[in-house]
């Protein structure tokens, strides 16, 4: 399906939700048919992230009170590069396909391109999001085209012994070990080759129909739908199967969250290498038009049902669901009409997913337990000042 169809799809669903005749009105051209337009003004929040110290790593992000279309442009797409940005040109570009495999391969650009394309709308999040008091936009949702994986690692033919995928990047940089060892590490992340299967899993060479961006993988990256963005790799150049954990930078030092839990009247300490995406939403924007004041946000992490919001200490009441419902591995959008008084306010949303589970609240003890930021998909609270 391409993008373009999938928003007509998309639009015809929502034939009679209040907001399609403002979608349909606002369809800008086939490549951005989504538009949630900005109604009236926009109220800043007053919780602004402090500046980025990382701005090699952490090289974009989403400006929450800018969002605007549910298919995020590439130049508001987060970055995240913890190395460096290889350059990579067709001509010379190989994916090789090695380790404990029967019909090794290497293939390029147009090997892929000549076979199957499949295409996922996939929000992927950096597991730090939120998790720094300058890292709050790591979030956005884009529609990738590509090649299945199983069916290259079906050909490739893993032998018995392998269990493991290992997914490796053209980038690299200095990792030290032990204060004993430094070397020049390449990007790495694995899988189990089960999970590697997947059907969603794709080798991804468009971005929201056009060549891969550079920053964003350029020729091609892993598109791993439910996990989360660590996992994605991008410059992809390897792929490799194994017959053991891997346990490189990004597996066992880096994205790994350590937790204290209770076992009995025991406490123990948990290390686990960050895998799948966790339900998540968080309020976008407060908007002002009319004198009447709504609230635009986003819920994701899992086939989402239902989001709520709470004002300042009051009850949570629902929201509703905009754009994206019913999507398996993209964000859906939701408004909430706020009957605001005068005065500074705190704007707390939740959401809920198919199976009935409740985005956690920060100080939940499952959350509270984590001595790490990864994976901190607590409620998000913003504060803002109405006039
Ligand atoms: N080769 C490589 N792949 C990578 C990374 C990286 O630094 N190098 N960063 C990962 C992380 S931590 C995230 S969150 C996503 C971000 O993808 P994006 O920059 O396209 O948004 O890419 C992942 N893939
Ligand atoms: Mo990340």
């Amino acid at each position: 399906m391409t993008l373009s169809e999938m928003s007509r799809r998309t639009l015809l669903k929502q034939g009679g939700s209040a907001v399609a005749g403002l979608s349909v009105l606002r369809v800008a051209g086939p490549a951005y048919a989504f538009q949630t337009p900005v109604a009236g003004e926009v109220i800043p929040w007053l919780d602004q992230p402090e500046p980025n110290p990382v701005p090699d790593v952490i090289v974009r992000q989403l400006a929450w009170e800018q969002l605007d279309s549910w298919i995020t442009p590439p130049d508001q797409f987060f970055v995240i590069k913890h190395y460096n940005e290889p350059v990579l040109n067709e001509t010379d570009y190989r994916l090789d396909i090695s380790g404990l495999v029967a019909n090794p391969v290497s293939l390029t650009l147009a090997d892929l391109k000549a076979r199957a394309r499949q295409e996922v709308t996939f929000t992927m999040e950096c597991s730090g999001n939120s998790g720094l008091p300058f890292f709050n936009g790591g979030v956005g949702n884009a529609t990738w085209a590509g090649t299945p994986l199983a069916a290259l690692l079906e050909e490739a033919g893993a032998l018995e012994e392998g269990i493991e995928v290992v997914f490796w990047g053209a980038d690299a940089g200095e990792q030290t070990w032990r204060d004993e060892i430094t070397i020049t590490e390449q990007f790495a992340r694995s899988m189990s080759l089960a999970d590697a299967m997947a059907a969603d899993n794709l080798l991804v060479y468009e971005m929201n129909g056009a060549d891969l961006p550079s920053l964003h993988g350029y020729p091609l990256r892993l598109i791993a739908p439910g996990w989360y963005g660590v996992a994605n790799v991008k410059w992809l150049t390897r792929i490799e199967v194994i017959d053991r954990r891997y346990q490189g930078h990004f597996m066992a030092r880096d994205y790994v969250t350590i937790r204290e839990e209770e076992r009995g009247d025991e406490t123990v300490w948990t290390f686990t290498s960050v895998t799948h995406d966790r339900l998540k939403s968080a309020p976008a924007r407060v908007t002002m038009a009319d004198g009447r004041y709504s609230v635009m946000g986003a819920a994701w992490g899992a086939p989402i049902a239902g989001v709520e919001v709470r004002i300042d200490d009051g009850p949570w009441r629902a929201a509703t669901l905009t754009e994206g419902e019913g999507s398996e591995y993209a964000w859906v959008f939701w408004t909430f009409d706020w009957d605001a008084a005068s005065g500074e306010h705190t704007v707390t949303s939740r959401a809920t997913d198919g199976d009935g589970n409740v985005q956690l609240a920060p100080d939940d003890p499952l959350l509270a337990n984590k001595a790490t930021y990864w994976e901190s998909n607590g409620h998000i609270t913003r504060r803002v000042r109405i006039a």
